[in-house]
């Protein structure tokens, strides 16, 4: 176990939806701490290496129109384990296997539309941070 950090974003649907602050709420009550946090557009650059994982994918280019139709809400977290912890809390990616209680169980039924992103693993977690904010942490 180790104090970890995580990077999270509200997805466009989610800052639409005006539910940043139940989510920042959710995280602040777990005993998570944050790091940074801003509202920002993005560009197609910046989502499509965030997301270049899936760049072979089928659906690569309706989530890069996606991340890029709003603002989003980017944040850094710090915890105990919180890179595992977040994605508990934020649900599985397919609706038909996000559990009540879990984010995106609470607010998505698409997979495509799923109002948050979390960093999946140790590695992706410190990618991310450095993209997103680059020396900016408090
Ligand atoms: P997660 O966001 O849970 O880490 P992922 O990394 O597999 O999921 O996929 C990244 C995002 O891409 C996901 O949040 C929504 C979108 N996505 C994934 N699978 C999809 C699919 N089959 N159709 C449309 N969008 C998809
Ligand atoms: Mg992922």
């Amino acid at each position: 176990m180790a104090i970890e950090k995580t990077f999270l974003m509200v997805k466009p649907d989610g800052v639409e939806r005006q539910v940043i602050g139940d989510i920042m709420d959710r995280f602040e009550r777990r005993g998570f701490e944050l790091k940074g946090a801003k509202l920002m557009n993005v560009s197609r650059e910046l989502a499509e290496k965030h997301y270049a994982e899936h760049a072979e994918r089928p659906f690569f280019g309706e989530l890069v129109d996606f991340i890029t139709s709003g603002p989003v809400f980017a944040m850094v977290w710090e915890g105990e384990s919180v890179i595992s912890l977040a994605r508990i809390m934020i649900g599985a990616t397919k609706p038909s296997e996000s559990q009540p209680g879990t984010i995106r169980g609470d607010y998505a039924v698409t997979v495509s539309h799923n109002v948050i992103h979390g960093s999946d693993s140790l590695a992706s977690a410190e990618r991310e941070i450095e993209l997103w904010f680059d020396g900016e942490l408090v």
